[in-house]
């Protein structure tokens, strides 16, 4: 750390504190001081700017993570963002080291709303995934910087903690009711107070033709006739909805009321199909039913919300504005869940959190594995700092990807807490990182599900 990092942090720091003295009149300081103290303090510092902006990709076990570095002109200050899209990992590292390098090398690092700005409207096209991951990567990591530069946990800049920790749900699964019933009582065990509660994968597509001991392999009538590609998944509406309606029965026998249970239909049924199961679940009072519709039928929440008073979730695979606002102002549903990343980073997020608090709708941010601990850390400190924050999912780190990203956020009785440092708290090994390249490759299938007949379902 050089004298004018010293300089220049000691100087702001010395601005906080006078302006902590509580304004300076009472210290007998003339107001305007105060001002003239930040002139004179900053006035000798060359203004930060941006050096350098690039992705660091890795995949340390089956998913693809990616974060954005911004590099500053203060040596050693740089910031971490997230820019996880999996599934078009390649582009979103071409969008970041060919566009955003380009758009942001020599531009000044405090004002992030206008940089928000300016790379939105850059490709005139906008709200897309690639580019919104890309700018949220940017977005996360000036906010990272703003933070290391004011000595303050990005919470503190987002005005301060509503909580002291971060009510988490955690994930259960198995095969069979009794499995599923038995990995809440495990999660109940570790604290949790809110566990999400799926059988078989979404859609139960590994049920095939039944589930417990009447399971009969079925062959889809569409591989039979040689339609679609030979890994494609298969899925069964009816085996799945019924499913649904007997693990919430079972959970509820095994684990009583006192724990909150949540479920997602991830779009996958027919939308009167996922009004007729939600009616089904009420006497099971779930927490939210997630992802009910697609966000191309948003248009039949109205129905639903006629049928049913279960709380809903949805969100998730929003990009733009143009699918939340009105939803949202409509009272829709329950809980935002969208992925920070894939509208824009913190920025974006945090006026869909005001927005969701006009009209009492919670914050229920996408945080599953395919968001990376720097993604999970600015769900937390946005978390922090919102009143309307409902629950937040939550995943477990494994070591390898604790080793790549120091500083992770980490979950206690079933609550998430963040590094409590200046910034967002994550910082990153970007040598073990390098030793987990993302594949070539990138064919995953579980998006690829199909009817008996071979026609596509929405994953
Ligand atoms: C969830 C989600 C995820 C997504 C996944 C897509 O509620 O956590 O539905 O499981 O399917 O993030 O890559
Ligand atoms: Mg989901």
């Amino acid at each position: 750390m050089n004298n004018q990092t010293v300089n220049r942090r000691a100087a702001l720091r010395g601005i906080g504190l006078a302006s902590l003295a509580g304004g300076a009149g009472m210290m007998g300081f003339p107001e305007q001081s105060l001002a003239a103290n930040y002139q004179k303090a900053t006035k000798a510092l060359p203004p930060l700017k941006i050096t350098n902006v690039k992705a660091i990709a890795t995949q340390p076990h089956s998913i693809e993570l990616i974060v954005v570095k911004v590099e500053t002109s203060e040596p050693g200050l740089y910031g971490l963002g997230c820019a996880t899209f999996r599934q078009r990992a390649h582009a979103v590292v071409t969008a970041i080291d060919k566009s955003l390098n380009d758009l942001c090398k020599g531009r000044d690092v405090d004002n992030i709303e206008d940089m928000w700005q300016s790379v939105y409207q850059s490709s005139y096209w906008r709200n897309g995934p690639v580019l919104n991951n890309a700018l949220s990567g940017l977005d996360q990591a000036l906010w990272d910087i703003k933070g290391k530069r004011a000595n303050m946990p990005v919470y503190q800049l987002l005005g301060g903690k509503c909580r002291f920790g971060v009510d988490c749900y955690a994930h259960g699964s198995g095969n069979s009711p009794d499995e599923v019933a038995e990995s809440v009582r495990g999660f109940m065990d570790q604290g949790f107070r809110h566990v999400r509660i799926q059988m078989g994968g979404y859609g139960a597509t590994q049920l095939l033709g039944g589930y417990g001991d009447n399971q009969t392999a079925v062959e889809p009538d569409f591989k039979k006739a040689g339609f679609g590609n030979a890994d494609d998944n298969y899925m069964d509406s009816v085996v799945y909805t019924k499913s649904v309606v007997d693990i919430f029965d079972k959970v509820r026998e095994v684990c009583g009321e006192k724990v909150e249970l949540l479920h997602d239909i991830h779009e996958r049924v027919q939308p009167m199909e996922a009004i007729n199961l939600i009616k089904q679940l009420e006497p099971y009072r779930p927490f939210f039913i997630e992802d009910p519709f697609s966000p191309e039928n948003n248009r039949y929440f109205r129905l639903l919300r006629q049928h049913t008073t279960v709380p809903i979730a949805m969100g998730e695979l929003f990009n733009s504005p143009h699918e939340w606002i009105d939803p949202m102002k409509d009272q829709m549903f329950d809980f935002i869940r969208i992925h920070i990343s894939q509208i824009g980073g913190i920025t974006p997020a945090m006026k869909v959190a005001r927005l969701g608090e006009a009209f009492n709708i919670r914050t229920a941010w996408h945080g599953p594995g395919d968001v990376s601990p720097v993604g999970h850390s600015a769900n937390a400190h946005i978390d922090f700092a919102i009143w309307n924050f409902g629950i937040q999912e939550s995943v477990n780190f494994s070591d390898r990807i604790k080793e790549i990203f120091p500083g992770a956020p980490y979950v206690e009785n079933g609550y998430m807490f963040v590094n409590e440092v200046p910034g967002l708290g994550v910082d990153i090994n970007e040598e073990v990182a390098a030793k987990f390249p993302i594949q070539e490759v990138q064919l995953n299938n579980w998006t690829q599900v199909r009817k008996m007949d071979g026609t596509v379902i929405r994953p």
